[in-house]
């Protein structure tokens, strides 16, 4: 198949999940057009087939904000023409859902018809696409999309909760390449980070106020008390000022790193012994399943989709948003015994197993099939 995949070409997980499917579909001879504002990130290497194709929008003075959907939608229009792209398949709703809708239908005054298959992240329903702002805008292009696929069960419901969906939506799970973290690492360069009785704590994210940054340092706050640990803060946002204020207060400078954005997660989760994930809200959790294939447990919220990824008790531990204390207990309860923790390690890294990309892929496939079928 030819394909066009529409993301955010940033750090964000919407735009990890459709690099990686992109390229894991390439490898199984479909051929990819990227088509977006800024190449992708985690894209590798660009191949015979992948292609990425620039959307660029004109600073012209006129406009207070430029019309970003219009450029989108002209390009995809001009991609599927020039490289007799069948389907588009667009990951996130605002605004790529409406654009494809709108490149559809000017394709279609020309005799081409193509599919477009939209998958729900999470933000684009939750916190964005739920705004009255946006509302009428984001119901109309899930119910005009081809198929409507969402990350988990939980933001299904959010969905149908929100929106007036008159749309079936399935459910494919966010997915990792299980097969690149065959073995546990032994080479990982941990001593550049902490010492060697000293365990490492990690946070990665976009540091917004969705994912609670606070909560991540008084959860350490709480483990450090009792266990001799450093904290990784992975990412850059907003919030991180305050998460740097916060750390001077609590007087524990000393003991955490701020990392930066990383495009080398794997190198740091790699020496990695806890992953805390505190969010108000997750549709799904991708950073969770990060940390997991690389063997290391998960302290989160029982928000969203996160129960879907973590099970309690196994291969993590849940709690209700905002009880650091709680938390911070439970990553001592995991940290302090080597055999409990090589348990949870072990216990993560076979859940992870459960969201391999080989069982995902095809169930793209089969929805791009039936997608094709309706034209
Ligand atoms: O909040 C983020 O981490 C970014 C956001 C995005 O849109 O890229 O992530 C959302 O999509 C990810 C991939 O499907 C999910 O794993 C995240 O849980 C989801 N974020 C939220 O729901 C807050």
């Amino acid at each position: 198949m030819k394909i066009g995949v529409v993301c955010y070409p940033t750090f964000g997980g919407s735009g990890v999940v459709a690099t990686e499917l992109g390229m894991a579909l390439s490898k199984r001879g479909h051929e990819i057009h990227f088509i977006t504002y800024k190449q992708p990130v985690r894209l590798e290497q660009l191949t015979g087939n992948i292609r990425f194709h620039e959307v660029n929008v004109p600073e012209y003075p006129l406009f207070h904000f430029q019309p970003y959907e219009l450029a989108l939608s002209s390009k995809l229009v001009n991609m599927v023409k020039l490289h007799k792209i069948e389907l588009l398949h667009v990951h996130y709703a605002i605004p790529h859902a409406y654009a494809a809708y709108m490149a559809k239908k000017m394709l279609e005054e020309e005799g081409i018809h193509i599919p477009i298959v939209t998958t729900l992240h999470g933000t684009d329903i939750t916190l964005v696409g739920n705004h009255p702002f946006y509302k009428p805008a984001v119901t109309f292009s899930i119910n005009n999309s081809d198929v409507v696929t969402s990350v988990s069960q939980s933001l299904k419901e959010d969905t149908l909760r929100f929106f007036k969906i008159t749309k079936e939506i399935d459910v494919v799970p966010n997915f990792i390449d299980v097969s690149k973290y065959q073995k546990f690492h032994t080479d990982c360069e941990r001593s550049l980070m902490a010492d060697d009785d000293e365990r490492i704590i990690t946070h990665i994210s976009n540091f917004r106020p969705v994912k609670r940054i606070d909560d991540v340092i008084k959860i350490f706050h709480v483990i450090q008390k009792k266990i001799k640990a450093k904290l990784m803060m992975v990412g850059e946002g907003p919030e991180k000022e305050k998460a740097e204020e916060l750390v001077i207060e609590l007087g524990i400078e000393d003991k955490v790193i701020f990392l930066g954005q990383s495009n080398e997660i794997d190198k740091i989760l790699c020496f990695s012994d806890l992953f805390l994930l505190p969010s108000e809200k997750e549709s799904f959790g991708l950073a969770a399943l990060e940390a997991m294939v690389n063997a290391v447990p998960v302290i989160a919220t029982n928000s969203g989709g996160i129960p879907e990824v973590i099970e309690h008790g196994v291969s993590g531990y849940l709690s209700d948003i905002g009880n650091v204390e709680e938390m911070g207990n439970y990553g001592i309860s995991i940290l302090e015994d080597e055999v409990n923790l090589i348990k949870f390690k072990v216990n993560a890294k076979d859940r992870a197993k459960k969201f391999d990309i080989e069982k995902i892929v095809p169930q793209y496939e089969a929805l791009y099939e039936r997608a094709l079928s309706t034209i």
